[in-house]
Order: C-alpha cells, then sequence, then structure tokens
C-alpha cells in the first residue's frame, strides 16, 4: 500500500495514527506531496485525488481512496477486528455521528481560520485557497469562534464519558487530536478553563500510538519555506 501524505500536516497524521493503532506501519510506503509547492493542485495529482487534498491511500491493485474517514474505515476492517470504527451498529453510528462533530466544530474551522486569517502555507497555495476578497478575515474570525464553541461543546461531552464516543478511543478522538494539533498551529489553543479537553488530550497523547506520532513535525525543508 502506498499513502500520499506529508509528515507534520494534521490530516495525514490521522491515518498515521491509525496505522500504529492496527500494526500497520511496515506495509506502507509513505509518498510525500509538496502542499506548499500547491503540487497537490496540479492535474498529475487531481488525477489522484480530484479533491485536491492529502491524504490518499492506493491499494495494491492501483483502486485509490481518500477521505481520512474512508481511508480509516477501510485499514480498521483489514484484520476483521475494528477497534477505531466500531463493531456494533450503533458503535458505528456513533463514532461517524462524533466524528463528523470533531470536523465540523473543530478541525474543519481551524482549517478555515488558518488559510484565511493567517498567511497559512504561503502565497503559491494561497492563490488557490484564500483569495483577496473583502470579508476574508470576517470569516476566519467565524470560524475561529465556531472552533472556540466546538472547544466548549466537547469539554462538556468529555464530562460525562472518557472519550468523544462512549469508552474507547476511536475515530473520533484521532480527529479531534489533529484538531486541536492544527489549533496550535494555527493559534486557537484550548483555554486553560477546559478541563476536560485538557485531561482528555493529555491522555490521548500519552497512547502509544500517539505519543510517536504526536511529536510529529514538519519535515525539515516545509519548516524553513514556513519560516519556523
Ligand atoms: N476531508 C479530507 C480533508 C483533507 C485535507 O484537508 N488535507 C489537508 C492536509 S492536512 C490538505 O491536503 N490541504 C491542502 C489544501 O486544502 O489545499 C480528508 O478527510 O481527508
Amino acid at each position: 500500500m502506498k499513502i500520499y501524505d506529508r509528515s507534520g500536516f494534521p490530516n495525514p497524521a490521522r491515518i498515521r495514527i491509525v496505522l500504529a493503532e492496527k500494526g500497520l506501519d511496515s506495509q506502507v510506503e509513505f509518498v510525500p506531496v509538496d502542499l506548499i509547492g500547491a503540487e497537490h493542485k496540479q492535474e498529475a495529482f487531481l488525477a489522484i485525488n480530484p479533491s485536491g487534498v492529502i491524504p490518499v491511500l492506493e491499494l495494491e491493485d492501483g483502486t485509490l481512496i481518500s477521505e481520512a474517514t474512508a481511508i480509516t474505515e477501510y485499514l480498521d476492517n483489514l484484520d476483521g477486528n475494528p477497534t477505531l470504527t466500531g463493531k456494533s451498529p450503533k458503535e458505528k453510528a456513533l463514532v461517524h455521528m462524533m466524528q463528523r462533530r470533531a470536523e465540523a466544530f473543530v478541525l474543519d474551522p481551524v482549517g478555515i481560520y488558518f488559510h484565511f486569517g493567517t498567511s497559512g502555507l504561503g502565497p503559491l497555495l494561497q492563490a488557490f485557497k484564500s483569495p483577496e476578497w473583502e470579508g476574508r478575515k470576517e470569516w476566519a474570525e467565524r470560524n475561529r469562534s465556531t472552533v472556540e464553541e466546538g472547544f466548549r461543546y466537547f469539554n462538556k461531552i468529555l464530562g460525562a464519558s472518557d472519550f468523544l464516543a462512549g469508552d474507547n478511543f476511536s475515530m473520533a478522538d484521532i480527529t479531534l487530536f489533529a484538531g486541536l494539533a492544527f489549533g496550535d498551529a494555527a493559534g486557537v489553543q484550548v483555554p486553560a478553563d477546559l478541563g476536560n479537553l485538557l485531561a482528555w488530550r493529555a491522555r490521548v497523547a500519552e497512547l502509544p500510538s500517539v505519543k510517536n506520532r504526536s511529536g510529529q513535525a514538519f519535515l525539515p525543508e516545509d519548516a524553513k519555506r514556513l519560516g519556523f
């Protein structure tokens, strides 16, 4: 299997955590895609994923699977023992519901804030992501508020259960964890008074599959290009 991705980016990190959880790291060849150079918006990559985003999983038979949730479902079910996406119909439904909320309330609006409210990944990609228009800053701030509201929502959920979809670590937790890491990079941090959310984050960061990856850094050349 091949995974088109890039070290240091949040959606690829979701899949790297899944691979570690499922013990599949050694079966995957990582193909780096240059997001800062907007390689993913060029014809060659759009033929791999018309949405122009990473990660993408390529199977041995050439099948291309994009969308982190679809990739996670595939990898989690390969061994017939899905641990991240739910086993019963009810578990599956709850994992997908909370996963989507983690995207809609945190990860996606952080992404919008990052691209519209900051210089994002630099001028080459900004031409695709965030054209100049008068509502740009306001759109960014609205999304920042969505994220802050999302933080409060998940803080409440985590006051009542250990993980987002109940007692077990799942795809929903992975999405939110990646969203918080992206928030840090974009400058949207979890406020100190949201104790449940911060305690959950600390616990998740210690999981072996996450621990090795939570320090996942930009490739040195990317860090340099972004001025870190
Ligand atoms: N819905 C997609 C989102 C993927 C996504 O936004 N990936 C980011 C990397 S973290 C990306 O490729 N961004 C580049 C862009 O939007 O131009 C998924 O679940 O895989």
